[in-house]
């Protein structure tokens, strides 16, 4: 599935075949020297296999956009005068790390974590036995031989979760993406229409991974806006930041809203640690703010007023984040 249909599109979720590499198949053939007579057919070279590299380019499963199978070479087969095929060469496919491959034939899933490590996912077929393998006392001229096997073959599921620290969150224009830009090297466009952000988005701020996950509305989870399946990138956060604008008629309600569709997501979203920022306080004055801010204390007691347009309050976000830093 992709989120937007131009080129930087991020594909996150996609279905491919693999298969190892067929095994090589054994020879058969005898010597030509005068009174030897003996087999030499040598044997298959086992076939290549399939394995997911991690990689942090995140739209590393682009590539599997159009191209849906892949498969490792086959060995080479066994030759005469004993020779032995070559193994068939290993197939590596770069994924972002945080990838999940669902192995579909077999039930199981992989997950690749970190950037170049290495997983199997499908085993190259063994080669053949030449007739020379064959040879006994009883038997000195076997026309035994072996054909090389086949690879194993799988349909796999990838899924990429981002594995993110922090993920921030809230409707449409909350000024999330302004938030990771400041905070982060993330250079996310910002504007002032709703769903500007149709992809997530990543940013690292001293090493703490954020997450911006594109506006969430009413319905959501009924395929309103731009749906909920963005949500799988902040499985794997462990907090969360609701970003609630100053604008908002009716704080809780929209603090509401958000909530029921992380919860029709998977009730775990809501039991991650949450930090509620009001956003945009610049465009409201101090008195509103305060009234805003204890409105809000009475869901939680994790509250942080802030405005990009506002350096202490910005301070204060950046300790925030240190002291979750710290806390992972
Ligand atoms: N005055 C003021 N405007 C802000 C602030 N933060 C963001 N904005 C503006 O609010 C609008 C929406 O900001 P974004 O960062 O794009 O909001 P978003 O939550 O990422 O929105 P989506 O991507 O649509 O979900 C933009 O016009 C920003 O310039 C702020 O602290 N103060
Ligand atoms: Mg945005």
């Amino acid at each position: 599935m992709f989120t937007c249909l131009n080129d930087s599109m991020l594909i996150d979720e996609v279905k491919i075949k693999i298969a190892g590499g067929k095994g090589g198949d054994g020879y058969v053939a005898f010597s030509k020297i005068k009174f030897e007579k003996g087999p030499t057919g040598g044997d298959g070279g086992d076939g290549g296999n399939v394995y997911l590299e991690g990689t942090s380019n995140l739209t590393a499963l682009n590539k599997f956009r159009f191209k849906k199978e892949f498969s490792a070479e086959d060995g080479v087969d066994g030759k005469n005068k004993l020779l032995h095929g070559r193994k068939g060469k290993d197939l590596i496919l770069k994924v972002p790390t945080g990838t999940i491959a669902h192995n579909l034939i077999n039930g199981k899933d992989l997950e690749v974590m970190k950037v170049n490590e290495k997983v199997l996912l499908a085993k190259g077929g063994k080669g053949g036995r030449g007739n020379y393998f064959f040879r006994s006392p009883t038997n000195t001229t076997p026309k035994e031989y072996e054909k090389g096997k086949e690879g194993e073959k799988f349909n796999l599921f990838l899924e990429l979760q981002f594995i993110a620290d922090v993920g921030l969150i809230g409707l449409p224009s909350a000024g999330k993406s302004s938030l990771l830009n400041l905070l982060t090297k993330a250079d996310v466009k910002v504007a002032s229409y709703p769903f500007t952000t149709l992809e997530p988005n990543l940013g690292d701020f001293y090493g703490l991974i954020i997450a911006d996950i594109p506006g969430l509305i009413e319905g959501a989870s009924d395929g309103k806006g731009l749906g909920i399946k963005f949500l799988r990138h902040i499985k794997r956060t462990k907090t969360l930041i609701h970003c609630i604008s100053s604008e908002s008629e009716n704080l809780l309600n929209d603090y509401k809203v958000i909530r029921k569709e992380l919860e029709r997501y998977g009730k775990d979203l809501v039991k991650k640690q949450e930090y509620i920022f009001l956003t945009k306080i610049d465009l409201i004055d101090e008195k509103e703010v305060k009234e805003k801010i204890k409105e809000l204390k009475k869901i939680s007691a994790n509250v942080l007023a802030v405005s990009i347009y506002d350096e202490d309050s910005i301070e204060e976000v950046k300790k925030l984040l240190n002291k979750i830093k710290d806390s992972i």
